[in-house]
C-alpha cells in the first residue's frame, strides 16, 4: 500500500514531528521499521518503497506501524491504535463502546463490492481490489462524536472525489447517499428492531467533492479492522462522527436530500448537515466541550472541528443546519 503523507492542513511533517522520530527515508529503510513496512507493502499488493523521503517511523505502541507524525496539525497527539480499535460506535454490533471490537472480530469483509450508481454517467460496481488501486494516502484527522468524545486518528484512504470523478455525476445530481451492508447473520445489532437498518448517510455533492472527505481503508498504516468499518468507510472530519458511515456497499448520486438513519430515528435531535459547532447544543447536552479519549478533563470543541478554513465556505453561515433538521423541511 503506497501511502502519501498528508494531514488536514498542509504543514511539512518536519515541523510537527519530533526530530528524533524524523528519519530520512534511507535511515528509515535501513532501520528496524523495514520489516513492518515491507510486510505492509506486500500485504497491500503494491510493490515498491514509500514514495516520499522523510518518512518518520513512529511507534504507535502497537506493533511499530509507520505513520508520518505523532500529532495532528494542531499539535494534538494521535490516539493509540488500542484506543482507536477498542472504543467504537457501531450499532450493527451493539450499542456499547467495547462491544464492536469483540463482536465484529470475525465479521466477513471479503469478498466485498461497492455499487456506485444513480445519477452518474458511468455506473460501476467496484470490487474492493479496484478501490485499493486509488492512491492510498495518510490523513490525520480529529473525529468528534456527537456524544462529545473525540480522538485523533491517522486514517489511510483516498478522496471520495476521485471515485466520483470516475463515475461522473450528472448535472442533476445534488446529493450522495451511502448505505452500510445489511448482514443480520453477522451483525447481531441488525437483528433488533431498534433502528431502521441498513444504516444510511448522505452528503451534498459539494461536501462529497471536498478534499477532506475520504473513503478510508485503513488506519495506522494497517488495513481497517471490522470495528472501524472495514473494508471501507467514509470519513468526514468536520461533521459529527455519525456521518462517517462504516462498511459501505452502496453509493448513489441522487437529486433529493437522503434521510439518514439518525434523521429517521430521532428527527428532533439529528439533522442532515451535522457540522461540528460548539455553539449549537444537542437538545439533551452541551456541545461546547469534548472529552479527548486518553485525556483527563475536557477541551473546547472547535467550529467545524477545526476545519473551518477548508469548509466554512460551503455554508451560508456557521450555524447553518447544524445538528437539527434543515430549516423549512
Ligand atoms: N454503519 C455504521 N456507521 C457508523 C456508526 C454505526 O453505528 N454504524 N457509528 C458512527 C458513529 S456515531 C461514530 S462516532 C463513528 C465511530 O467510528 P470509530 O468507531 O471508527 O471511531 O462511526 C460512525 N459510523
Ligand atoms: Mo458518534
Amino acid at each position: 500500500m503506497l501511502i502519501k503523507k498528508r494531514t488536514g492542513i498542509e504543514i511539512p511533517s518536519s515541523e510537527i514531528t519530533p526530530q528524533h522520530l524524523y528519519l530520512s527515508r534511507r535511515q528509515f529503510m535501513a532501520g528496524a521499521a523495514l520489516a513492518t513496512t515491507a510486510g505492509l507493502l506486500a500485504a497491500c499488493g503494491a510493490g515498491g518503497a514509500p514514495e516520499e523521503a522523510n518518512t518518520a517511523a513512529v511507534n504507535s505502541g502497537n506493533g511499530g506501524t509507520a505513520v508520518s507524525a505523532t500529532t495532528d496539525e494542531l499539535g494534538d497527539p494521535l490516539n493509540t491504535y488500542d484506543e482507536i480499535t477498542n472504543y467504537n460506535n457501531y450499532y450493527e454490533f451493539n450499542t456499547t463502546k467495547d462491544g464492536p471490537a469483540r463482536l465484529a472480530k470475525d465479521f466477513p469483509t471479503t469478498p466485498w463490492q461497492v455499487e456506485v450508481g444513480g445519477m452518474v454517467k458511468n455506473p460501476k460496481t467496484y470490487a474492493m481490489e479496484d478501490l485499493l488501486k486509488f492512491d492510498q494516502e495518510e490523513r490525520i484527522y480529529r473525529l468528534r462524536c456527537v456524544e462529545a468524545w473525540s480522538m485523533v486518528i491517522p486514517w489511510v484512504g483516498f478522496p471520495l472525489a476521485k471515485l466520483l470523478n470516475e463515475v461522473e455525476p450528472t448535472a442533476d445530481a445534488k446529493y450522495v447517499r451511502f448505505e452500510t451492508v445489511y448482514d443480520p447473520d453477522n451483525m447481531p445489532g441488525q437483528r433488533g428492531r431498534m433502528f431502521p437498518w441498513p444504516y444510511v448517510e448522505g452528503l451534498t455533492v459539494e461536501e462529497a467533492m471536498q478534499d477532506l472527505t475520504i473513503l478510508s481503508t485503513g488506519l495506522y498504516g494497517e488495513t481497517l479492522l471490522p470495528q472501524n468499518g472495514a473494508p471501507i468507510r467514509l470519513v468526514v472530519p468536520w461533521k459529527y462522527g455519525f456521518k462517517s458511515i462504516k462498511a459501505i456497499v452502496k453509493i448513489e448520486l441522487v437529486d433529493y436530500m437522503p434521510t439518514s438513519l439518525w434523521m429517521e430515528s430521532a428527527p428532533t435531535e439529528y439533522g442532515f448537515y451535522a457540522n461540528v459547532n460548539p455553539e449549537v447544543n444537542h437538545p439533551r447536552w452541551s456541545q461546547a466541550t469534548e472529552r479527548r479519549i486518553g485525556e483527563l478533563g475536557r477541551r473546547p470543541t472547535l467550529l467545524f472541528n477545526g476545519y473551518a478554513e477548508q469548509v466554512a465556505h460551503l455554508y451560508p453561515d456557521p450555524k447553518y443546519d447544524t445538528n437539527l433538521k434543515p430549516r423549512g423541511s
